[in-house]
């Protein structure tokens, strides 16, 4: 039976990834670390074990994993693209010397380390349609440096070490549960929230700028499976290319516009946002994922916007 410590459980992917681990693994199998300034609440905290474990304090992340005798780590303290680049030295400490420590505990302890990577680690000399999984990384921003920089520690750590290091490079994430904060792909939450609200939606990306994107039940299994995939299988480890869809704001727009009539929309690019959106791929080239283990996304715009209105609407009690 595994042992799984989640670093960063209250975040966006944090938070239900944590949920949908004690689901497979038992909830006492489960650890939630957190910060003290972001405690796990209500279910989180009541479903099972949970720890601080800041990623910046090796010291503490030693103790926990002792105590909890953890196999498995799930490493999602990072900060997000926009936020990273008003913060580019905290970005850092949490993404690349938080993860030295994660790293470092892994190789003590004989934990296997998930860290995901992003199509941020991405950059504007990459080939932008169907971007290949070996292909150019030169990303501008301190999110897709620190990024590239996570798989290549990653890759180290296993080559040298013989950590199990694996990762996915994630698209833009959409949940109706916990909101993200300062992402480049955020709009496409804000968007559905507007909707199921009744309001207009502000789109700070400009038409026609595409990215890549998946459903959070499709994020989470993308993690889960790479994690119980055969060793022998892979020939990638950080990161694999996992895509489900990819499209401009219009199309989401009109994809709700077909559920909701009245919905409205007008576009005030933020240029900071817009600046990092074109830097990124416009559609990523996952064949690399299916083929080592399997990967296979089982929602697609439709069903996703069909399901993120249904369940948004219940939660807001709209
Ligand atoms: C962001 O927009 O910063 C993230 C990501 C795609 O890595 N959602």
């Amino acid at each position: 039976m595994k042992n799984i410590l989640v670093i960063g459980s209250t975040g966006q992917i944090g938070s239900e990834l944590t949920a949908a681990l004690r689901d497979q693994y038992g909830s006492q199998h489960v650890v939630a670390g957190y910060i003290p300034s972001a405690p796990p609440r209500d279910e989180l905290r009541e479903a099972g074990p949970s720890a601080v474990a800041d990623v910046t304090d090796g010291g503490q992340l030693a103790a926990v994993v002792k105590e909890y005798k953890i196999d498995t780590i799930y490493n999602l303290a990072a900060l997000l693209s926009v936020v990273a680049e008003q913060k580019p030295k905290l970005a850092w400490k949490i993404g690349i010397d938080g993860l030295w420590n994660v790293l470092e505990v892994a190789r003590e302890n004989g934990c296997a380390v998930f860290t995901p990577s992003s199509i941020g680690s991405f950059g504007p000399s990459t080939p932008h349609e169907l971007t290949p999984q070996d292909t150019v990384q030169r990303p501008l921003t301190i999110y897709g440096v620190s990024k590239v920089t996570t798989e290549l520690l990653s890759d180290y750590y296993f080559h040298k070490y013989g950590v199990d290091t694996r990762a996915v490079r994630f698209p833009g994430l959409i949940s109706y549960v916990t909101p993200p904060g300062g992402g480049t792909t955020d709009y496409a939450v804000d968007i559905f929230y507007a909707a199921a609200r009744g309001e207009k939606f502000v789109c700070p990306i400009a038409e026609g700028t595409r990215m890549d994107m998946m459903y959070m039940p499709d994020g989470l299994r993308a993690a889960m499976e790479l994690m119980e995939a055969d060793p022998s299988r892979l020939k990638h480890r950080n990161a694999f290319n996992v895509t489900a869809m990819s499209f401009a704001p219009e199309n989401i727009y009109r994809e709700i516009r077909r559920r909701m009539p009245d919905f409205t929309m007008e576009y005030q690019v933020d240029p900071l946002k817009q600046a990092i959106a074109e830097s990124w791929p416009d559609s990523l080239d996952d064949s690399a994922a299916r083929e080592e283990w399997g990967w296979r996304p089982q929602y697609g715009l439709a069903s996703m916007t069909r399901d993120m209105l249904e369940k948004l609407s219940e939660r807001l009690g709209a």
